[in-house]
């Protein structure tokens, strides 16, 4: 029944889920408060239930209208009544009291890394610290180093990431513009019947990990009222621009939404030039002008000005002598060149992808059972799932034992039994933690069972380079560990990578066999595109993993894909185009 849920809804999953993420991010902010204020117990219980709405796939909005909030797990009587109270007022008169008694911006200051509720409590209950001024204020001033646990440090790591999350807090997330650029798109189509083209352009289309705004392109013969409607959509909260060409505005999430309004005549001029990169388009017009030809938003000229090409890219490229090139490759690094000898990639694409190779249950942190988080993923397409919940020393992530293992194991059995008719395997595996060491902390012997495991680094993420390198190469060396995960550690806008010499691992990675893991998660996407193609080159295997710890978080694996498609992978690059017992055998010791 979930599951049917999830599929008839999927469509309208950008819409709906605007409410309930506005949810989940009243509750996790209702647990930050409680916590700075010392309260127990009940942060947890606030956090819980925001973790299972925000990964749930039905629209809380209508759970609330049928009076059945309390069927979400982690909701009871309190938190369903003020779910009801903000969505039917808008408002929370507990969470506005809150935010009297502990006047702190708390979304503000922990978007610093380093910085966790107890901190907070700490810095507010002894410097009065509300929000990021006062924060910077503080740390130049050398207060925060005097608080009972920080040290200088401390102190100057603050400083650091204050200086890291200015620089980048204004582009947003792939995985988040992308849905919102959708809904816009289905949005007009469905309200404008003459539309012929529409189309996100810009740094969206080539997929780059966050974008500065959305770029959106429409072609009509009527652009009056389709830049009316654009200019006074629910969503805008300011408008920049308006015109009959382009017009720009800002949502209330405070992203920048460009439009170029053209006729049918140009599409592939304005397509190709709205896309970018910047300097893809310098590097064609200059290919353009040696053939003393001109290369503009309108189209391909020749010498006496005469159109040669521009309502299709494909007919642009191929005017100048070039292959097509595909957006996720249009940054000037050697794509032209490859363009004009005929060498491009013939890059991997979502149909290539059979299986997922890191996803986590009920059973550790994830919030969905092994058989639902299976059937979602046969909805996927997808023929196997490689399971591989947290181990041991991750007790928050609810890290399992051996013994775990074994009863896991079974159910997975019974399981596969079950999906064997839809030609889908779950396999069995985990995701490992590597230790100081470079050791797992699991025994070797358990290890040797599993179809695939998983080596993640959680922990001691400030280790110097040098030991890092020992640690991952140690994990590397170990013929249990099949994939390193989320290989840097970075998180996009919060946190940097680990220092390590990538190099050096490449060169192991290659000689063990151990295949490094392209994370799909939004704010993940790692390795990223530039390593990924570094990879490649040394001739290191990779895989596409969504680590999805919920049912929606499977369709990240586009995110995935596309950021291998920035590293310039082919097919052959990427384990997942193998069937279950090919991986299998792969990974066999
Ligand atoms: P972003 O938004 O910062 O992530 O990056 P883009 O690439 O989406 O850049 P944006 O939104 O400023 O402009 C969209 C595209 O328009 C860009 O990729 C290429 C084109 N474009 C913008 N400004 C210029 C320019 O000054 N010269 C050229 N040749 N193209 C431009
Ligand atoms: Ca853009
Ligand atoms: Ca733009
Ligand atoms: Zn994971």
């Amino acid at each position: 029944m979930r599951l049917l849920l999830q599929l008839s809804l999927q469509l309208r999953e950008s819409c709906y889920q605007m409410k309930n993420n506005d949810v989940v991010k009243i509750l996790y902010e209702i647990a930050d408060i409680l916590e700075i204020q010392g309260v127990e117990f009940k942060p947890r219980a606030y956090r819980k239930a925001a973790q299972n709405i925000g990964s749930m796939s039905q629209d809380i909005e209508q759970l609330d209208n049928g009076g059945s909030l309390q069927d979400i797990p982690g909701v009871g009587v309190a938190i369903a009544k003020k779910i009801h109270e903000y969505l039917s007022t808008g408002k929370l008169r507990y969470l506005e009291q809150l935010r009297i008694q502990t006047p702190v911006k708390v979304e503000e200051l922990l978007s610093i890394e380093g910085i966790g509720p107890k901190t907070i409590k700490k810095l507010y209950d002894q410097l009065k610290i509300k929000n990021l001024f006062d924060l910077k204020k503080a740390a130049c001033s050398g207060k925060i180093r005097k608080i009972s646990g920080m040290g200088e440090r401390e102190e100057f790591n603050i400083l650091r990431a204050i200086e890291f999350s200015r620089s980048y807090h204004k582009r947003v997330l792939l995985g988040v513009a992308k849905p919102i650029a959708d809904a816009i798109l289905v949005d007009l189509r469905q309200r404008f019947s003459s539309i012929e083209h529409s189309i996100s352009a810009g740094s969206l289309r080539r997929a780059k990990e966050s974008v500065g705004d959305i770029d959106i392109l429409v072609t009509t013969s009527d652009p009056g009222p389709i830049m009316d409607y654009f200019t006074r959509m629910k969503s805008v909260n300011q408008v920049l621009a308006k015109g009959l060409t382009k017009s720009a505005v800002i949502l209330d999430n405070k992203i920048q939404v460009d439009i170029r309004v053209v006729s049918d005549a140009s599409f592939g001029a304005v397509l190709l030039y709205f896309t970018g990169s910047k300097n893809h388009n310098i590097a064609l017009r200059k290919i353009a002008i040696s053939k003393k030809w001109k290369l503009n938003e309108y189209g391909l000229f020749d010498e006496r000005n005469k159109q040669i090409a521009g309502h299709t890219e494909e007919g642009v490229y191929q005017k100048l002598g070039l292959d097509y090139i595909e957006p996720q490759l249009r940054e000037d690094t050697g794509e032209i060149q490859a363009a004009l000898c005929g060498e491009l990639p013939k890059l991997v694409s979502l149909k290539d992808i059979k299986g997922d190779f890191h996803s986590h249950s009920s059973w550790s942190d994830g919030s969905y059972s092994i058989g639902d988080m299976a059937k979602a993923a046969i909805s996927l397409g997808r023929e196997y799932l490689v399971m591989t919940d947290h181990t041991g020393v991750l007790k928050i992530a609810g890290g399992l034992e051996p013994n775990d293992f074994k009863k896991q194991w079974r159910e997975i059995d019974a399981l596969n039994k079950q999906f064997s008719k839809n030609d889908f395997m779950i396999l069995k595996g985990c995701e490992v933690n590597i230790m100081d060491d470079g050791k797992p902390d699991l025994p070797d012997s358990v290890l040797k069972k599993m179809d695939v495991v998983v080596g993640s680094v959680h922990h001691g993420f400030k280790n110097s380079s040098q030991k890092m390198t020992k640690r991952i190469a140690a994990a590397m060396h170990n013929p249990n560990i099949d994939i390193i995960g989320h290989f840097s550690g970075r998180i996009i806008n919060k946190r940097e990578p680990y220092q390590y010499d990538f190099d050096e691992l490449l060169d192991v990675a290659k000689q063990t066999r151990t295949v490094i893991e392209i994370n799909s998660f939004p704010d993940r996407l790692d390795l990223k595109d530039s390593d990924i193609r570094e990879a490649i080159k040394r001739g290191v295997k990779l895989c596409i993993s969504t680590d999805a710890h919920a049912i929606a978080h499977l369709s990240n694996m586009q995110y995935g894909v596309a950021t291998a498609r920035r590293g310039w992978a082919e097919k052959k690059d990427v384990i997942n185009w193998m069937t279950a017992e090919r991986v299998k055998e792969y990974f066999s010791p």
